[in-house]
């Protein structure tokens, strides 16, 4: 049965016609409007999907956001254009004319990323760096989402109480300061106005305000890689994100995170599917 699965992530949207064996046939990519209201969203899934819905049975939606019966709303709205809440699942079935399984963005990469790990693993934990930084629980090989949809949301933990204010309302949270927003919010002088994929190929180069944001990314990550190991005690640790996957960035994380004391320690690995891992998550909790 071929499968209609979508992300909608910060930054991109993209779209998938997935067959049973769970390969992607055809693919998508268009950026995520940046517009307050509901109907723009509409617009973009309606341009993406229109063309794709005749060859599925069924669409499966990965999206950034609290995804709780089938609504989407938003901790930070920033990260989309300023929406707050969306009729995520009834706009996407009425666009295709499918029946449509929705949740949150790294809940359904980590679901994906532990079915690639060994059998061995029965707890783990996949974390986002991306536009926001975003993450999914796997516990007693069960994926966590809570009684509300919140369960994972990692990039919401504490970082630095002196840190700047994060676009859920708290100070100094992870994403603020790690993610591609929060790099790019925090770049100054000749970097301000520069996004997260710039800075990097700056460090790169050897740009010294560059590398220390990317450190700092890092550093921060690698703490709340230690947080997750004492909470949820998991085998292993999956990044994934344009900037979890950025070369030399999941390196750093390791070195930061073998500072820590042992008992944090955790092995640590890129997603297996890459970029895709969100959209092949939602395809396989939605294959009936
Ligand atoms: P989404 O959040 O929509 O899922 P991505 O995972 O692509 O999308 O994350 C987008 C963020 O990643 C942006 O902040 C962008 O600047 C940053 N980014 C994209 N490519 C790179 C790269 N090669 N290195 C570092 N940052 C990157
Ligand atoms: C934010 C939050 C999470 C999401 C994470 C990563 C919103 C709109 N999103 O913390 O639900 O999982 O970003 O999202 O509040 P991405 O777009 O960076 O992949
Ligand atoms: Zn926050």
């Amino acid at each position: 049965m071929t499968l209609l699965a979508v992300d909608i992530g910060g930054t991109k949207l993209a779209a998938a016609l997935i067959d049973g064996d769970f390969q992607i046939v055809e693919r998508h990519e268009c950026p995520t409007p940046a517009s307050k209201t509901p109907q723009v969203l509409t617009a973009s899934l309606e341009t993406l999907l229109s063309p794709l819905a005749q060859r599925a049975k069924c669409v499966a939606v990965a999206s950034t956001g609290i995804i709780h019966q089938g609504i989407l709303t938003a901790i930070n709205p920033g990260n989309l254009g300023g929406l707050l809440h969306f009729p995520l699942q009834e706009t996407v079935s009425r666009i295709t004319g499918l029946p449509c399984l929705a949740l949150n963005d790294a809940q359904a990469a980590a679901w994906a990323e532990f079915q690639a790990l060994d059998e061995s693993i029965e707890d783990m934990a996949f974390i986002t760096v991306s536009t926001g930084v975003g993450g999914g629980i796997v516990s007693g090989g069960e994926l966590l989402m809570g009684s509300g949809g919140l369960a994972g949301h990692l990039g919401h933990t504490l970082a630095d109480p002196n840190g700047p204010r994060c676009g859920c309302g708290r100070i100094g949270c992870v994403e603020a300061i790690a993610s591609g927003r929060g790099i790019a919010a925090t770049a100054q002088g000749h970097l301000a106005g520069l996004d997260a994929k710039v800075i990097f190929a700056k460090a790169r180069e050897g740009d010294a305000q560059a590398q220390s944001l990317m450190h700092r990314s890092a550093q921060v990550l690698a703490r709340l890689i230690a947080d997750v190991k004492a909470v949820t005690d998991c085998q292993r640790v999956v990044m994934g994100g344009s900037v979890g996957l950025a070369d030399g960035y999941l390196a750093l994380v390791a070195g930061y995170l073998s500072q820590e004391p042992s008992v944090y320690q955790v092995t640590l690995q890129a997603a297996y599917y890459r970029h895709d891992a969100g959209l092949l998550g939602a395809a396989m909790l939605a294959q009936p």
